[in-house]
């Protein structure tokens, strides 16, 4: 008989996810983390940061789709974006979609994501060489603190608030993200599950209601992430999500058009009751 393989994440002390492995394709340590690529039976290629998914070839565009197009189609016409976090290049992939995009900036920590992205899932890392990416390799923190007035839109497309990211979901972040920003500037993170991640939601929520004014929330389903059902956090100085301003809307997506735009922000009520 075969010997078969399987990986399992686990997402929370008790509930895991686990997919049958064809091969082992990369793994290593990293400056920062645990970097690992398989190849599944289920999801394809799949990128693991310590052991928890960040992408795989089957639900990345759900992820990279709503965490870009729905700030991008809120604001009329965004030109300079910067993304913290996001090294395997899915997000600005998504960013690069826009003819009004002038500059993408890419912060990225770990340079070997990068390069694994770049190596293993080239249908991802695909729009890193267009002209108008710079990837900077640098902690999103200090890089975001040291810009003002700068740009329409910061994604922070991170991993799980552990290591190096913990900061990412803090007040003085998201006040340095508030001065980084334009006047019409909009912030958009991604926070994790509403059922598995409700304390983080929860705060993250009111941290960025307490600096942006106004805030929004909306989610999105992608089941290889804990519980599958995801969320994203905005905050907007002008725009409002639900009345998208946006002129250009991508057609080549798979998840999002202007109907899951509008379906995403009307929440469930145990979700409402969350962020109350
Ligand atoms: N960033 C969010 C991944 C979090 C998944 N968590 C987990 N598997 N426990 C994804 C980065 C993709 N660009």
């Amino acid at each position: 008989m075969e010997m078969e393989l399987w990986y399992t994440e686990k997402q929370t002390p008790n509930v895991g996810i686990t997919c049958k492995v064809k091969e082992t394709l990369w793994r290593c340590q990293t400056d920062y983390q645990e970097l690992a690529v398989l190849d599944t039976f289920q999801f394809g290629r799949i990128l693991l940061l310590d052991g928890m998914v960040q992408a795989t070839a089957a639900d990345e565009f759900v992820y990279h789709e709503m965490i870009v197009h729905v700030p991008m189609c809120t604001h009329p016409a965004p030109k300079t974006v910067v993304v913290v976090g996001g090294g395997d290049g899915g997000t600005v992939r998504e960013i690069c979609k826009y003819p009004s995009v002038e500059k993408v900036i890419l912060v990225e920590i770990d340079a070997q994501v990068v390069e694994a992205a770049r190596k293993f899932f080239p249908e991802i890392a695909c729009s890193l060489d267009d002209p108008r990416v710079e990837i900077c390799y640098a902690d999103g923190i200090e890089y975001i603190r040291s810009l003002d007035s700068f740009c329409d839109l910061i994604i922070v497309d991170s991993t799980e608030p552990v290591g190096p990211a913990i900061g990412l979901f803090d007040t003085p972040f998201y006040q340095s993200v508030f001065k980084a920003l334009k006047e019409d500037g909009i912030l958009v993170a991604q926070t994790e599950s509403p059922f598995f991640n409700a304390e983080l939601i929860r705060n993250v929520f009111s941290r960025v209601k307490s600096v942006f004014p106004s805030s929004y929330f909306y989610l999105a389903s992608v089941p290889t992430y804990p519980s599958g059902l995801w969320s994203f956090t905005m905050g907007s100085k002008k725009y409002d999500p639900q009345k998208p301003e946006g002129t250009f809307i991508p057609q080549n997506t798979r998840y999002y058009w202007p109907g899951i735009h509008k379906s995403s922000l009307i929440l469930p009520r145990f979700v409402q009751e969350l962020l109350e």
